[in-house]
């Protein structure tokens, strides 16, 4: 049930199973984006939190800790046991996650489950994951061994924080690291939450620690430390930069990285026309335009592209927005005054340089970030709008005559996360297919994500994958054994 009061019950840091103040002292506050209000202030860590959690997952990784001396079935029994926790507590799990970020408590209560689902895919691997036996020259006996890389720092963004720390736990415990996570600044209620649930499963101390605070200060203290042997990363492509430069001037530290996106959607005039919009449609709007991933330039074939625009107008007009506890709500608000200032800035930036707003285009209200569904027509490649990754509930419809030219539309940008082909052509979904430079290639449908199948970018989208069994391979080291075999005389 939505309960838009639900108890706080933890603010502090979590290091070794416990909850603590910052050494420093310093708090910060979480904010409700639906009203601005602040909820309640959390521990602020800095570099000193980040050290002490990382010596106990350090501690806890230790030759002959209990973690390192769990069956690999162990680490599974535990996955599942925090995934039965939350099971048991989705709904509380998910009205904090809907105070602290805003998204609908029916997209909250879906995450909780997408998250369940990705810890017990990993929960599965954490027994089948072994190296080879290799015919090597010179008649040596020769296998591989894979082993957890160790220390881990873990950063993750605000637009789906349980989600988020799914994808980065499951796979980093199922490998048999032991993790430092830190939350975004704007969500850190559910980390925090889940760190308790991690406690009460029985994972031992050490294994997981959360610090929330700030990039510069908590975050950066991660990806510099000379004790972290890995760090994985979802958040901006800038950001993404300095975490490179730091692991480069740090300890050569494994990167993995989840960055920005200007997604294409593709739709060719032979399509089901109001399949195509709502699939177009449901790929942007989805928690409110603020995903990776999200269908942000959508080439709609000459032919059907006015009559497109008008369906995609009314779909739009139809989202209700507001209170995200309200059942009746599909669109919330977004995440806090900078994101909202910065989609507003690019929704003047499309009507400055000559896109048509048919519908949108304002805040909606005058409290919260709340930002009505915006669709602009007549966009051009050149538009700020088409170009820069804006986040928010704003759809941008671009015309194309042929796959070739759209092929090459699609493919001129910096980033390459994801890409849609909406056709009934199977030549076209193919030719489409292997031409786009992205990580992921969904035909006639939109963000097919499941923990089963990897999912990263090409180019400045990121490095690595996460998620199905690529997303181990971050967390894993190969060690090859070779033995001479004495001849047998
Ligand atoms: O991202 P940041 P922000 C994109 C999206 C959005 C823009 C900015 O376009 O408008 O990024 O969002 C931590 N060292 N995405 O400012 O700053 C920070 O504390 C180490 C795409 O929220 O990258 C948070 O935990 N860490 C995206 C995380 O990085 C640092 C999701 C993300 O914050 C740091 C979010 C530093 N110097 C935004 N500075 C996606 N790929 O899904 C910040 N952080």
């Amino acid at each position: 049930m939505a309960n838009p009061k639900p108890t706080i019950k933890y603010t502090q840091i979590f290091i070794n199973n416990a909850f603590v103040d910052a050494k420093s002292g310093k708090k910060f506050p979480t904010i409700n984006p639906s009203t601005g209000a602040v909820i309640t202030q959390i521990s602020e860590g800095d570099k000193a939190d980040v050290d002490l959690a990382v010596a106990a997952a350090k501690s806890a990784f230790a030759r002959g800790s209990t973690w390192r001396t769990l069956d690999a079935s162990g680490r599974g029994l535990l996955i599942n046991k925090l995934a039965d926790l939350m099971e048991r507590d989705v709904n509380y799990i998910a009205n904090l996650e809907t105070l602290d970020n805003g998204k609908t408590f029916s997209d909250s209560v879906g995450d909780v489950h997408a998250s369940v689902g990705t810890l017990r895919y990993y929960a599965g691997w954490c027994d089948k994951i072994h190296g080879n036996t290799i015919p090597s020259d010179g008649g040596k006996f020769t296998v591989t061994q894979k082993e957890p890389v160790g220390v881990v720092g873990q950063i993750i963004p605000w637009n789906y924080p349980v989600m988020m720390l799914a994808w980065k736990w499951g796979p980093a415990l199922a490998a048999g690291c032991t993790i430092v996570l830190k939350p975004a600044e704007q969500t850190p209620l559910t980390a925090l939450y889940l760190a308790a649930l991690s406690k009460e499963a029985g994972f031992p101390n050490g294994v997981i620690n959360v610090v929330p605070g700030y990039g510069p200060t908590a975050g950066a203290a991660l990806s510099q430390h000379p004790d972290i042997r890995k760090v994985a990363f979802t958040g901006s492509t800038e950001i993404g930069h300095v975490i490179l430069n730091a692991a480069a001037n740090s300890n050569l530290k494994r990167v993995s990285l989840e960055l920005g996106g200007k997604s294409p959607i593709v739709i060719f005039d032979d399509a089901n026309i109001n399949e195509a919009a709502q699939i177009a449609h449901d790929a942007l709007f989805g928690n409110h335009g603020q995903s990776c991933c999200a269908g942000s330039r959508t080439f709609v074939q000459a032919k059907i592209y006015d009559e497109f625009v008008k369906i995609a107008k009314e779909l739009a007009m139809k989202k209700k927005v507001g209170d995200p506890f309200d059942p009746t709500t599909n669109q919330g608000p977004q995440i806090d005054q900078e994101m909202f200032d910065k989609v507003l800035g690019l929704i003047k930036s499309g009507k400055d340089e000559g896109a048509v707003v048919q519908t949108g285009g304002e805040r909606q209200g005058n409290v919260g970030y709340f930002i009505k569904p915006t669709v602009f027509s007549n966009v051009k490649d050149n538009m700020r709008i088409a170009k820069e990754e804006i986040f928010g509930p704003v759809q941008s419809i671009l015309k194309f005559d042929t796959l070739e030219e759209v092929i090459e539309r699609a493919n001129n940008t910096t980033y390459g996360l994801a890409a849609a082909v909406i056709t009934n052509d199977i030549n076209k979904a193919l030719q489409f297919s292997r031409a786009v430079e992205a990580g992921s290639v969904w035909v006639n449908c939109y963000d097919a994500i499941t923990p089963q199948t990897p999912f990263g970018g090409y180019k400045k989208s990121g490095i690595g994958r996460e998620l199905g069994e690529d997303g181990l391979e971050g967390y894993l080291e190969t060690k090859t054994i070779s033995i001479r075999v004495p001849a047998l005389n």
